[in-house]
């Protein structure tokens, strides 16, 4: 089995301890951080079927999260760009009622490689606490805004437009999250969307400049 597929099989089954030592591994045998980093998404893919066709329940999801969290740790210092040019402060978090946090923070990570310093509000953000958090911090420039949940598509609508009504007239909002689509994101009247850390990196560039 390759170092890589073992990494996967460590996060399906949900292995925190092994996991940091596995991904050490998968990288001295060569492995790419980004080609780890997708075998771990695709991981929580195949947890998430599982979850759907009723196999797994909410703690065997919990902790295949907590695995490939240990495992993004390992990788983090490595993914980490040039961040010396700094393009301002990025607000982020996970909207009202939604506790998923690993897409959020891949994102952080890929924003703050990208030339933001970030400040994480965590999950279940209510949309005023990310106005405060942009008041109460110095030259922010992006307000990003995640949601995993079908359910709480709302609370992603409410956060844009409570940042849209208040008066931070120069910064730019961007959304994403697996239900939210270019549309939705479009019609919540959020200035830019994005599909993955990868590309909420390069839209927050393009945002901002
Ligand atoms: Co939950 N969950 N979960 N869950 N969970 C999903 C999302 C689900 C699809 C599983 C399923 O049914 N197949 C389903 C949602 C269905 C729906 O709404 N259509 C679901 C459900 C139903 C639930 C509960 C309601 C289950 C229950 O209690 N009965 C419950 C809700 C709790 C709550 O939030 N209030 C729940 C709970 C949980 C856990 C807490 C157990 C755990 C989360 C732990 C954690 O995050 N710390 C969990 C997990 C792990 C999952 C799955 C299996 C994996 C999510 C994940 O981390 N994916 C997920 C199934 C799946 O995704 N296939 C599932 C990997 C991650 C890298 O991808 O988060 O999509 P993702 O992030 C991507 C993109 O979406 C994008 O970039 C990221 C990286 O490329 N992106 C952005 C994300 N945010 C972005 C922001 C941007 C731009 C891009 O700009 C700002």
């Amino acid at each position: 089995m390759s170092k890589i597929t073992e990494v996967k099989e460590l996060v399906e089954a949900g292995k925190s301890k092994k996991i940091g030592a596995a991904v050490q591994d998968a990288l001295n045998a060569g492995g790419q951080p980004a080609d780890i980093l997708q075998a771990m998404v695709d991981s929580m893919s195949v947890v998430g079927d599982k979850f759907s066709a009723g196999e797994i329940f909410v703690p065997e999801m919990l902790i295949a999260a907590k695995a490939m969290s240990k495992g993004v740790d390992v990788l983090r210092p490595l993914m980490a760009g040039d961040n010396s040019a700094s393009l301002g402060t990025c607000i982020i978090g996970t909207v009202a009622g939604d506790l998923h946090d690993i897409g959020k923070n891949l994102v952080s990570m890929m924003i703050e490689s990208a030339g933001f310093t970030m400040v994480d509000l965590g999950v279940d953000v209510p949309a005023e606490k990310f106005v405060e958090a942009a008041k109460e911090n110095d030259n922010v420039t992006l307000i990003a805004c995640s949601g995993l949940l079908t359910t709480t598509m709302p609370a992603l609508k409410e956060a844009v437009a409570t940042i849209k009504a208040s008066d931070l007239s120069n910064c730019k909002v961007i959304v994403g999250g697996a239900p939210v689509t270019p549309e939705f994101a479009a019609e919540i009247g959020a200035d830019g969307y994005a599909a993955d850390a990868g590309s909420a990196a390069v839209k927050a560039k393009e945002l901002v400049k």
